[in-house]
C-alpha cells in the first residue's frame, strides 16, 4: 500500500497581510475606525450610498498596487509546492497577495478587490480600474449595477461547499492572522476531524483560541516560515 499523505487546509485573515502594510479590521487603527461597518460592508450601506462604498473600494484597490507579499505569503506558496497530499488555502482577505506570492490552490471566501459583479446579469469580471456609481456592465450594459465582488455582512461567503468538504477530510488545519470574530470562518476549526492537528498562528489568542491545541505566537512573517520549514522537514 502506498504512503498516505496528510491533507491540509489553511485559513488566513487580515493578520497575514499586516506586515505588507495593509491594515487589519479590528486593530485600533483599523479601517472600521474611519468608516462604520454598516456603511461600507453591508448591502444596505451600498444601497444607501453607492458612491461612498465605490470610493472606499476604489481606494483599497489603489492601495493594493503599493504593497507586496511578505515572507508569510511566500512560505505558504512554498508549502503548496512541496506538499505531497491535498492542499487548500482559504483566505478571508480580498487582497491578491497570496496569488502574487505564487499560491494556486486558493479560495477567496470573502471575494476579491480585483473583481466586480453585475447585480443585473450576475456576471463576475476581473476589475483593475475605478468603479463609479454609473459604470456600465461589460456584459449586459446595465448602468449602476456593478458592485465590488466582496462578501458583505449578511451575504453568503463563496465556495462553502468546497471548503466544507476539504475541512471534513483534513488532517492538519492552520489558522493564521484571523481574530475569530467573523462566522462562518471562525467555526471552521470545529468542522475538522477531532484527531486533526490544529494550530493557530497569531500575535495574540483569537476569539476561538480554545479550539486549537497548538499555538504559535508572533508575527506571521516569522512564525509561518518557521512552521513551513518544520512541515516540509
Ligand atoms: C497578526 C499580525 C501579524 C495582526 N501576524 N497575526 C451573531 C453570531 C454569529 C454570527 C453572526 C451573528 N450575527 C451575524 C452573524 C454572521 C456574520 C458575523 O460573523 N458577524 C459577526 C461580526 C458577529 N457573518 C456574516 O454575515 C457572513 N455571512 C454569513 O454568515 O452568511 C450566512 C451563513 C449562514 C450559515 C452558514 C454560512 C453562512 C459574511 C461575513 C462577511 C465578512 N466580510 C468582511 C468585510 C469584507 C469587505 C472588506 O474587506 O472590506 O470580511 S468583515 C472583515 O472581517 C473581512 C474579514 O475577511 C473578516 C475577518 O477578519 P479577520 O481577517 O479575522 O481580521 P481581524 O482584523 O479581525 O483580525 C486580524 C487578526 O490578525 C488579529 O487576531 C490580530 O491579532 C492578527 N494579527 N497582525 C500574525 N503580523
Amino acid at each position: 500500500m502506498g504512503k498516505v499523505h496528510p491533507s491540509v487546509v489553511i485559513l488566513t485573515g487580515a493578520g497575514i497581510s499586516a506586515e505588507s502594510g495593509l491594515r487589519t479590521f479590528r486593530a485600533s487603527d483599523g479601517l472600521w475606525e474611519e468608516h462604520r461597518i454598516e456603511d461600507v460592508a453591508t448591502p444596505e450601506g451600498f444601497e444607501r450610498d453607492p458612491e461612498l462604498v465605490q470610493n472606499f473600494y476604489n481606494e483599497r484597490r489603489h492601495q493594493l498596487k503599493t504593497v507586496v507579499p511578505n515572507a508569510a505569503h511566500r512560505a505558504l506558496a512554498e508549502l503548496e509546492q512541496g506538499w505531497q497530499g491535498d492542499f487548500l488555502l482559504v483566505t478571508q482577505n480580498v487582497d491578491d497577495l497570496h496569488e502574487r506570492a505564487g499560491s494556486r490552490s486558493l479560495i477567496h471566501m470573502h471575494g476579491e478587490l480585483h473583481k466586480a459583479r453585475c447585480q443585473r446579469c450576475h456576471g463576475v469580471f476581473r476589475w483593475e480600474a475605478d468603479l463609479g456609481a454609473m459604470t456600465p456592465c461589460p456584459s449586459c450594459g446595465a448602468h449602476g449595477e456593478l458592485r465590488p465582488h466582496i462578501v458583505w455582512f449578511g451575504e453568503m461567503p463563496l465556495e462553502l461547499d468546497r471548503i466544507g468538504e476539504a475541512l471534513e477530510r483534513c488532517s492538519l488545519f492552520l489558522a493564521i492572522g484571523t481574530s475569530g470574530n467573523v462566522y462562518p470562518a471562525a467555526g471552521f476549526v470545529r468542522m475538522v476531524p477531532r484527531q486533526a492537528r490544529r494550530i493557530e498562528l497569531n500575535l495574540e489568542a483569537s476569539m476561538v483560541a480554545g479550539a486549537f491545541p497548538e499555538h504559535r505566537t508572533g508575527p506571521a512573517s516569522e512564525t509561518v516560515p518557521e512552521l513551513v520549514r518544520e512541515l516540509l522537514g
